[in-house]
């Protein structure tokens, strides 16, 4: 294998060693714990990547945020700056785990997969990663939306995210925000991933947008993982501290979503047609 390689093309983990001793038992959540997950749409897993993977990911990154490495003609999308402000900064891109092996590898990270087969009542399928990084007294926003908003050539909406901390993240550098029970809502337009944190008020009535006077921050330790619906209202403020703010996110679906688009559905791969399931090694099988 080399550094240029695709590693889409293989459609299992190429070592576990690195997972750590972990057992799928331990990673499972709880009765409580899923019934949250249906009350408020997000709940946190109760298992961690463990420091070996953790700080693989965080070299792997490191590299990955330096635009010319080897392998950057596989990312699908590749921002080394969305934000709209011009004096912070979020790194966002889509497509890691073809690039580095600790990236390819976390997709089939028990303490992922084992909690998403119970949210989503399914085995699970990929559907795209993404990184979202914020620099240390500049980070940037990600402003409130709901992901299924982005995904709508996908359908049914059986999706799952999972946002894994790769260091620490607090209310003070950033952390993920969710407004409780708004995956109950209907789906709203985008209003735009980086820009202003009240830009999605214009779509929301007055009764909605009274519930983010009081939104849950979620903070977690470095290889914590925390899941949410495709509905749930999430984003994340500022990093202003002298910590920067970086995560890795794990998109997935369960068997029974189709294409609902003639084009391609991310950038640089073939076509599913219309209708089709997402069945190519673009989208493995995580958990069966
Ligand atoms: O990392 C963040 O602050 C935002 C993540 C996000 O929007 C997502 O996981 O969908």
């Amino acid at each position: 294998m080399t550094l240029n390689d695709d590693l889409s093309e293989y459609a299992v983990p190429l070592t576990h060693h690195s997972w750590g001793p972990i057992d799928d038992s331990s990673c499972e959540l709880s009765t409580d714990v899923q019934k949250q997950f249906h009350e408020k749409g997000y709940a946190v897993g109760s298992a961690k990547i463990g420091a070996e993977l953790l700080a693989k990911l965080l070299s792997d990154l490191d590299v990955l945020m330096q635009p010319g490495h080897p392998g950057d003609h596989l990312w699908h999308e590749y921002h080394t700056n969305e934000s709209t402000n011009p004096d912070t900064i979020l790194f966002h891109a889509l497509g890691a785990w073809r690039i580095r092996q600790s990236f390819h590898d976390l997709l089939w990270h028990p303490a992922i997969t084992v909690p998403a087969k119970q949210l989503l009542k399914s085995p699970v399928h990929f559907w795209h990663d993404q990184l979202f990084c914020k620099p240390a007294h500049h980070g940037g926003v990600v402003a409130w939306h709901q992901d299924y908003s982005y995904w709508t050539r996908t359908t049914p909406m059986q999706h799952l995210t999972c946002w894994i901390a790769l260091e620490d993240a607090s209310v003070d550098n950033g952390c993920l925000h969710y407004i409780p029970g708004s995956h109950k809502w209907e789906l709203l337009p985008m209003t735009g991933l980086a820009g202003d944190m009240s830009s999605i008020k214009r779509v929301l009535n007055e009764r909605q947008w009274q519930t983010f006077q009081s939104p849950e921050p979620i903070e977690l330790e470095a290889g914590q993982v925390v899941f949410h619906h495709p509905l749930t209202i999430h984003g994340s403020f500022e990093n202003r501290t002298d910590r920067s703010r970086k995560a890795a996110v794990v998109n997935m679906i369960g068997d029974s979503v189709t294409s609902n688009s003639d084009e391609p559905l991310l950038e640089g791969i073939p076509v599913i047609p219309k209708g089709e399931l997402l069945r190519n090694n673009f989208f493995p099988l995580l958990r069966p």
